[in-house]
Order: C-alpha cells, then structure tokens, then sequence
C-alpha cells in the first residue's frame, strides 16, 4: 500500500496538561531542595542528633525516589486502535493467535473457574479456526483435566451462542451472573437452553472436584486419563499432553456446524530432581508444544483468573502488530490487569489504579510498558528471543503444520518437548522464551526484549479487556507485594538490570520508569525511620522539625500538601474513591513496613547465599466467613503472620508515644506548636491505624488479631518505649 493512502490501524495522543504538571513537580522539586537544606544546615550537635540523621537519610530517599518517580508521569500517552480497518484490509489473512492459560493449583485456582476463563477465549470474536487454546497445569490435576474436557463439549454449544447474539462478556459463569432479563424471545428460549448445559457441566465439575474423583464412565470413555497411570505425584509424573479439540480435524465443529479452536491441555513433566522453574517453565514448554500443533504467530498469555471481558480484545492488539508503518517494531502490546471482585474503597488498595491508569502510560511514552504476565499478546518470535532489525517483517501467513499424523500420533511425538531434559543444553530459560530464576519472570522477559530494541505497547480500552481476582486478605495483599518487590529488586541487581544493562540500549525515561518498581523494597527503611523515629523523640520532647513560625516550616507544608494533594487528584482521576485513596494511604504504609522490608531482607540473605527463590500462588477462592468481612471492607487479621507482628508492634509504639505526651504536657500550647509537624504525623500515623487498633482491642470476629499477638505487640512496643526512657543516649 503506497504510504499517501496509508490509514494507520492505531493513534497515539499525548496526554494533555503535561506543562502544567511539569511546573507542578518543579516546585515540588524545589520544596524537596529547601527541606534537604534544612536537616544539612540544622544537624543538632547534641538532642536529636541520631534521629535527625536518621530522618535527614529517609528525606534524601524520599526525594531521589519522588523524582525517580517522574519518568511514569511526565510524558503520558494514550492508544486508540481502528479494528474495522483492520477487517478491511486483512479479514481473509488474519494470523494465528495461541492463546496460553497457565493454572497451578486445582484448590487455589479452582477448575469451574479456569474453565471459564477458557471458555471465554475460545469464543474471542475471531475467526475459531485461527485460534489455538492452551492449558498448562502445573499440578498435574486430573480434576482440571476433567473439567477441560467437559467444558470442550460445552464450547460446541456456548460459542455459537456467543457468535449468534454477539453477547458479551463471554465467560459463561459471568454472562449468566449479569443476564436475567431479555426482550427477545427467541435468545430469551436458548438462554435458558445453554443455561441448564452450563449449570449441568457446574454440577459435574463440582461434584467431581468435591469428591476428589472423576465419574467412572468418563475414565473409560477418555483415552487421555490413562495418563495418570504412571502418576505418583504433582511433582513427579511424566508428561501428559492431551489434545482435546483438533483444529485441524474437519470433524472438530460446533453444533451449528462451523470450526471449533483448537484445545490442548498440557502438564509438563515434572521430577524433583529438575528444578521446573515456576511458570516461566510452564509457559517455555506451551511455546515448544505449540509450535508443533497451531504455532500461531502471536501468543496471548493469561492466567487462569483472569477471563476475557472482551470479545474483541485480539482484534484491537492486532492493529498494532499488522500496521504498515509502526507494527514492525512492536514486540508486546500489554493490557492493564484489572479486577472483577473490586470493593468500592478497595480496602487493599489492590486494583492497581494508579499504576494501570497514570503510570504504564507513562512508560508507554518511553517504549512501551514491563510484561506483566498477564494480558499481554506477544510474537512468537519476540518471545523465542530474536533481535530487533529493520528489515524484520512478519510473515503473517505461515504454513500451517500440515503432518499427516492423527493427533494421538503427534501427541506422543511430542511430548519429549515438554519433558525435563529437553532444556538441558539449549538457550530455553536463558536467550529463549521466558527467563528463569527470578520470581517475576514477567518483567525480567519484557525487559530483555525491549533491550533487544523492540518497543511495547500499553492499551487501555474502557471496556475492560481482562478481568482478574484480586487478593480478599490483608496478608495475600502483603505477601503478594512481597514477591513482587522482591523479583523486581532482584532484576535491579541482575545481569538484566535496567539500570547497567539497560543504559543505551532503552531510553533512560524507561529505565527509571523500570527503577519505579526494582526500588519497592528500599523504601522500606526510610518509611520505618519515619514511622518510628519522629513519636519517639516527640515522647521525649525532642523537636526534629521546624516550628511553626520558622520560615523553614513553608518548604515542609508545601511539600506535604502538594504531595498528597497530588495523589489524591491522581487516584480520584483514575476512578477512584475519596475514602479508597485513605485506605491506599494506608496500604502504602503497611507493604512498606512488612512487604518491602521482608522482601529487602531476604534479598539481602539470598545475595550471602542463605535462601533461594520460592513462588507463594496468592489464593483465588476465600471462605464464606472472610468473603462477607471483605465485601463489607473490614480488614481481615485472622492467623499471626510476623509481617502483622510489625504492623501491630509499630501502631502499638505510636499509640504509647502520643498518650505519652498527653500525659506528660497536658495542654501546654507551647509544646504543641513548636512541635507541631511531628504531632500532626503521628496522629495521622494513629488514624492510618485505626483498623490495627480495632483489630487488636475492639472486635470479636474471627477476622481480628490473634490475642497472642496483641500481648506480644503490646509489649514490644513498651520495650521499645522503655529503652529510650532509660537509655536515653540511644536519643542523643
Ligand atoms: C466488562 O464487559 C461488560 C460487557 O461488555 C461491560 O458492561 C463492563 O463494563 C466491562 N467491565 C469493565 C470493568 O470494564
Ligand atoms: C465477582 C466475583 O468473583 N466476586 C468474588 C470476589 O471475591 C469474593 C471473596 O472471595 C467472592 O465472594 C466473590 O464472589
């Protein structure tokens, strides 16, 4: 196509009112500049010298953090695509797309769930013949199995309903959830047709999961579960590959006669001896299988929770893969990953607002978005490790595999590509597919294509492309930060690190859009400074901040109010709630205080050589009585986690510290006003805390604090309180 009637498939728009936040986080810089100055020109000779030192070092951290920040926010971009051009110009040459779904666990993830999430992308509206299901289960679970297999007779019904009446979303579960009432009689009779299949396919599904036992019949009917003969474990067994819908059979149609996906499910071998390298092992060997069957050209991954809300979501990536001009470049198009099971003010702050609606379009503007393991369509070509170069062009009408094998046939022939020893000696985990050894192997792959010289892409469309289940318990939320901001430091000191690695070969917004998130865990120590330090001194009377009537006061005032002003016009705009922006405040402080902080020491530990890597599933399923605690926002305490030791231990100690002082000085307004910044933090730290308070003295539920661990926070904290009593060198 000549480049004068070029139509491009996608536009790129910068954000507006980037001058005005530029002048915005300049004077903030300027604050920052002033308060530095303070603590440089003020460091007491006697009282306060350690704490002032030790609030001095968490301010610079703050800054330099604050401004590595910026690179997310100062050059914001937004993608719009246009699917029909895309019909119109490559409808009959549209390329094959795999589609990789990865569960571990049939009790955390269960199967009636993963199977939904199948479901709804087998019926992406693309041609089904183009399309290549995989699912890899890394347990190994014949339950999972089952539920596969039953939901492959299912998709025979549920994707020509899908097609016929164009619904969305098109996970069965979901769609029936929110589809009570129709107009039309005729879809009106066949909802309720599909509906009892569905709810006939749950029932069995359940009772097979619930029993730990599939159905007699079935074992005898299905070749493929005699798999499981030489099964000892699920982390023991051989391979088991099974394809289930052959895409290439001319039999494999649905009930009104058109293709059907292909579907295959996959459960690599596993040995004890072999480390099997979490899910970047499972994904590397779905990427070797699947050549051999579909080997779509474009691979989408996702994980088990997280069903397509979108129907048109391979469409809308394509545009930017298939575009004349741009395409060629675009390794990843990333979408955000956002919830289904959100509360209004997100009590766990875990719908990731900020960071899906301000800063992935941040570092868009800088070559494009991390991989975040999830809702991402990739290249297969990217992905096995090629190089960027400019005269690269997709060949987007491959051959297909044509063999003359029956799908039992190639199902034995290849099941050696899923096996332990076929990585042996190969770049598999290294220079090819998803690299190993790093807890987020998402970000660490993303980063070393992006080095190669290919760009990503952010698309964040209103209609929410996938749908995941965010974590419903304080501890998931902290553990699961705690793996995050571990893997991401770990990259930070890797040979992949954006910081060395990554200098000249990404833009420098990028790399410290990247330093972001590798820097979670080192704030750590600043905010535990901040939280400890400033009620100590204030329980002995040790001003650490300027007064009041100070000139030096402005810098600080300014600072604070910008700042959180700042955030909160930042979370509002993204859709969020007032009191959502209190409890993300909150979380805030809290991973950093046990999350950021568990996740620096054991990086700390593992570079001494003391602990190794370990992958912690954050739980998809909750009980009855939590689920009620969650959708009704009250925090979930129950078990005594040492990271709820901190929580307690640190509220505890600013809850001495503030009846402290009360006791001791009354109502002496002097006192109060030449100290009245480090009042007004550890009333706002009391606040922060209230659930903690509640948690440890107040409620009655199986939600709250253990009692065991309120003594012991209750005394620690008084042992803290105490030192600095009788020590009180330790202060000076
Ligand atoms: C998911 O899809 C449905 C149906 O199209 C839509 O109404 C809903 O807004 C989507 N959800 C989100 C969070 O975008
Ligand atoms: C839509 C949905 O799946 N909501 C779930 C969110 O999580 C709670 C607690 O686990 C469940 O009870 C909801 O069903």
């Amino acid at each position: 196509m000549g480049s004068e009637g070029y139509a491009p498939l996608f536009e790129t728009r910068r954000a507006k009112g980037r001058f005005l936040y530029r002048m915005f986080a300049a004077s903030m810089f300027l604050g920052i500049c002033l308060i530095w100055a303070y603590r440089v020109i003020h460091i007491p000779t006697e009282d306060g010298r350690w704490g002032w030192i030790g609030l001095l070092l968490a301010e610079l951290w703050f800054g330099l953090y604050w401004l590595v920040t910026q690179a997310s926010r100062w050059n914001p971009i937004y993608r719009s695509t246009f699917k029909d051009r895309l019909s119109q110009r490559y409808e009959k040459d549209l390329p094959a797309v795999d589609i990789f779904v990865c569960t571990a666990d049939p009790v955390i993830e269960p199967p009636i769930m993963v199977v939904n999430t199948v479901l709804s992308v087998m019926a992406y509206d693309y041609p089904q013949e183009k399309l290549g299901v995989y699912l890899s289960d890394d347990a190994g679970s014949e339950l999972t199995f089952y539920a596969l297999l039953e939901a492959s007779h299912f998709s025979k019904h549920w994707i020509p309903y899908c097609k016929k009446f164009k619904i969305e979303p098109r996970s069965p579960a979901v769609y029936f959830s929110l589809t009570s009432h129709l107009h039309d009689a005729d879809q009106a009779k066949e909802l309720e047709l599909i509906q009892k299949l569905y709810e006939e396919m749950k029932d069995r599904i359940e009772t097979a999961t619930k029993l730990g036992r599939i159905p007699e019949e079935v074992l005898m009917e299905q070749k493929g579960f005699s798999q499981w003969d030489s099964f000892s474990s699920r982390h023991d067994h051989d391979t088991i590959l099974q394809i289930l819908i052959d895409g290439r059979d001319p039999n494999a149609m649905d009930v009104e006669g058109s293709k059907l996906p292909t579907l295959v499910y996959l459960a690599r071998e596993k040995r004890p001896k072999h480390p099997h390298n979490f899910k970047a092992g499972a994904m590397n060997a779905l990427i070797r299988v699947s050549s051999k069957i579909s080997n779509g050209a474009i691979i989408l991954n996702v994980d088990c929770d997280m069903y397509s809300n979108n129907s048109h979501s391979i469409r809308d990536a394509l545009c930017f893969f298939m575009d004349e001009e741009k395409g060629q470049e675009i390794a990843f198009v990333q979408y955000p990953q956002n919830f289904q099971n959100i509360t209004k003010n997100e009590l766990y702050s875990s719908s990731l607002r900020v960071i899906s609606e301000v800063e992935f379009h941040g570092l868009d503007g800088y070559g494009g978005p991390m991989y975040i393991g999830t809702g991402c369509f990739h290249r297969r070509d990217t992905l096995c490790g090629r190089k960027f170069s400019k005269d690269y062009r997709n060949e987007w009408k491959r051959e297909s595999i044509k063999t003359e094998e029956s799908a039992h046939e190639l199902q034995e022939s290849l099941k050696n590509l899923a096996s332990c020893r076929y990585e042996g000696d190969t770049q598999w985990g290294n220079e090819m597919g998803l690299k190993y050894g790093c807890p987020v192997e998402d970000v660490i792959t993303g980063l070393s294509i992006q080095c190669l010289g290919w760009k990503s892409v952010y698309l964040n469309p209103a209609q929410k492309a996938f749908l995941g289940v965010a974590p419903t318990t304080l501890e998931q939320t902290l553990v699961q930060h705690k793996r995050w901001s571990e893997g991401d430091l770990q990259i930070l000191l890797s040979k992949y690190s954006p910081a060395w690695y990554g200098l000249g070969r990404i833009s420098p917004g990028l790399i410290l859009g990247y330093c972001t998130y590798c820097l979670w865990p080192l704030n750590s120590l600043a905010t535990l400074s901040y939280c400890i330090v400033p009620s100590l001194y204030l329980l002995h009377g040790i001003p650490l901040f300027p007064q009041v009537s100070s000139p030096w006061f402005l810098p600080f005032a300014y600072v604070i109010l910008a700042k959180y002003s700042g955030s909160l016009a930042e979370f509002l705009w993204s859709g969020g709630t007032l009191l959502g922006w209190w409890n993300d405040q909150r979380i805030w402080l809290f991973k950093r205080t046990t999350s950021y902080l568990f996740a620096f020491m054991d990086t700390i530990l593992r570079l001494l050589g003391f602990s190794e890597t370990s992958f912690i599933l954050t739980a998809k399923v909750a009980d009855e009585d939590v689920s009620q605690r969650y959708e009704g926002e009250m925090m979930e305490f129950g078990g005594s986690s040492p990271m709820f030791t901190i929580l307690a231990t640190l509220a505890m100690l600013n809850l001495f510290c503030v009846v402290g002082v009360v006791k001791k000085v009354g109502l002496d307004m002097e006192v109060y006003k030449t100290m009245a910044l480090q009042i007004l933090l550890a009333v706002v730290l009391l606040l922060i805390n209230g659930p903690l308070y509640q948690g440890l003295f107040l409620r009655k539920d199986n939600g709250k604090m253990p009692w065991s661990l309120t003594v012991k926070s209750v005394l620690l904290a008084l042992v803290a309180c105490a030192c600095s009593t009788y020590f009180p060198f330790l202060l000076s």
